[in-house]
């Protein structure tokens, strides 16, 4: 397989765009593209403050290179949620976040959610007696809760999250099977800000896992290959092997099924958030001051009530 660009050898090819490139064009490539997608979802500029959930893992720091480079003004948050295990999962992927901003002299914020609320995920999954999706589901909650009030406290004008194209059309298919319509309403690239939310963009929701591994991988990044211990056997990894082999047999399956779902979005085949702005900005948690729908406690400062 060679490259289209210049003939040499080909390090990747991506069936879905009949196209295979070199390490050279395909390090060219791939920034091309998501300056691309953030042009036309109209997600941010380069004069915005921009703040990225860092994991520590592949697809995070590829997102963080690709848009350093480009000359976005990006700082970091990574969110230690006191997973350990054998692996130390938590403490280990925090020093991976660490040193690739340290090396590129970039500001990572480092926030503890044990020593900040007083128990990690495990803990909160253990007193609350949840099994484990419902440890991913609190995990997730609480995550988005931190990453929004971060990103208010700090006054930054969006939040970028490196979801790629499996994460999407894993929730895409979850949410399909349950007719969620509301959660089927939320699946944009860019969900504008809003009521106490702050603008959220997914700039690599268009690559697919692989496309983003092999730009970490060639651009030689230091990156947390175990996956967390609560992935495995979740719901998401079961729906993300199903497409994995419909991809296989049909090529570009995940991309079709994603933008097709962008573009009956577009046509209104689901209902958005209604609520305005002005009507959103009236329901606060009384505790946290954060949104919410009920205008009661929210589910995160729910999870604390004992
Ligand atoms: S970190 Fe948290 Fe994921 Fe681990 S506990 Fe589940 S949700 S799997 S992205
Ligand atoms: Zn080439
Ligand atoms: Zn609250």
């Amino acid at each position: 397989m060679r490259c289209r660009k210049c003939g040499q050898k080909a390090v990747i090819n991506m069936r879905q765009h009949r196209l295979a490139l070199c390490d050279e064009h395909y390090l060219e490539w791939l920034p091309e593209q998501t300056e691309r997608f953030i042009k036309k979802y109209e997600m941010f500029t380069r004069y915005e403050r921009l703040l990225l959930a860092v994991s520590g893992g592949k697809d995070s720091l590829a997102l963080w290179d690709v848009l350093w480079r480009l000359g976005y003004n990006v700082d970091g948050l990574y969110i230690n949620l006191g997973i350990d295990g054998s692996l130390d999962y938590s403490n280990q992927s925090q020093r991976f976040a660490q040193q690739f901003a340290d090396e590129r002299n970039l500001k990572l914020i480092n926030l503890n959610v044990h020593e900040q609320y007083g128990e990690s995920i495990p803990e909160i999954a253990q007193r609350t007696r949840r099994g484990q999706d419902k440890t991913c589901s609190i995990c997730g909650l609480v995550k988005r809760h931190i990453f929004n009030q971060s990103a208010r406290d700090g006054n930054y004008d969006a939040v970028i999250t490196a979801h790629n194209l499996d994460d999407e059309a894993a929730v895409l298919l979850s949410n399909s099977l349950d007719w969620s319509l509301e959660r089927l309403g939320r699946g944009q690239p860019l969900l504008p800000a809003g009521g106490g939310f702050v603008r959220k963009a997914k700039p690599f929701c268009r690559f697919y896992e692989r496309e983003s591994a092999a730009y970490t991988l060639l651009r030689g990044i230091p990156y947390i290959h175990e996956e967390c211990p609560y992935s495995t056997g979740s719901k998401q990894l079961f729906f993300k092997q199903d497409l994995n082999r419909w991809e296989e047999h049909m090529p570009g399956t995940k991309l079709r099924f994603y933008l097709n779902y962008l573009t009956a979005l577009d046509e209104g085949a689901f209902p958005q958030r209604q609520e305005s702005p002005a009507e959103l900005d009236q329901q606060r948690c009384p505790i946290c001051g954060q949104p919410t729908i009920t205008g009661n406690t929210c589910a995160f400062c729910r999870l604390f009530e004992k």
